[in-house]
């Protein structure tokens, strides 16, 4: 049965989920989640993930949700993506899932999708600083080395990268972080890569 994945083109943390369905081939549609409007935090959505967030993944019997266990979900079913070093693999989802995407998707967010008479300077300032550092430590592991846990892509790679292909500015140059950079660039010649726009419905030129 056709997985169906609750997304919106924005969501970089579902973008995670709906770029390893695309690089694995998985029998996979998105169901679209009016995020702007309060889709995520409506009782049907809700019934759906108690924690009021995007993404989740329904596939037969199962509703998955968190970007990482919907990653493992695919790679379990797949058998692609895993890497050897599962530990190593695991260790770098939870760097992202906090200090990675977890910084960078609200900063995005406060930073280009709130009115911006709500955008708290303080918090995009602090934010800002973090979200640097994250990258500068994600720039020193990807320098000299093609993906982020051994010599293939793994959903290490699906998920350090969530955020990072979006232009929408939140203090990310890809031309400052050379490794980074390189890294993106060979994520995209993979077979299947598209951009979260192409691969999710709903995009900013909706609400222009
Ligand atoms: N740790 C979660 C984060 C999910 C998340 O923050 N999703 C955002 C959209 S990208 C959301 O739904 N946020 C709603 C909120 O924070 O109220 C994951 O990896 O799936």
């Amino acid at each position: 049965m056709t997985a169906k994945l609750y997304c919106f083109g924005e969501s970089g943390n579902a973008y995670k989920a709906a770029l390893a369905m695309a690089l694995t081939g998985y029998d996979w549609q998105p169901v679209y989640v009016d995020f702007f409007n309060g889709g995520a935090r409506s009782p049907e959505f809700q019934a759906l993930n108690e924690m009021a967030e995007v993404p989740v993944l329904v596939d037969g019997g199962q509703t998955l949700t968190q970007s990482a266990v919907i990653l493992l979900h695919i790679a379990e079913r797949t058998g692609q993506l895993m890497a050897e070093d599962r530990a190593e693999m695991l260790r770098w989802m939870f760097w992202d899932a906090q200090k990675g995407s977890g910084q960078q998707g609200p900063l995005r967010f406060l930073m280009n999708f709130l009115p911006e008479d709500k955008r708290a300077a303080q918090a995009i300032s602090w934010l800002s600083g973090r979200t640097m550092a994250a990258l500068a430590t994600l720039e020193r592991h990807l320098t000299g080395r093609d993906w982020m846990v051994g010599d293939a892509p793994s959903l290490a790679d699906m998920s350090c990268c969530g955020y990072l292909f979006y232009t929408e500015p939140f203090g990310f140059d890809r031309k400052a972080f050379p490794a980074i950079d390189a890294w993106l660039a060979r994520i995209a010649q993979l077979p299947g890569w598209q951009h979260p726009y192409d691969l999710m419905p709903g995009n900013p030129s909706d609400r222009a």
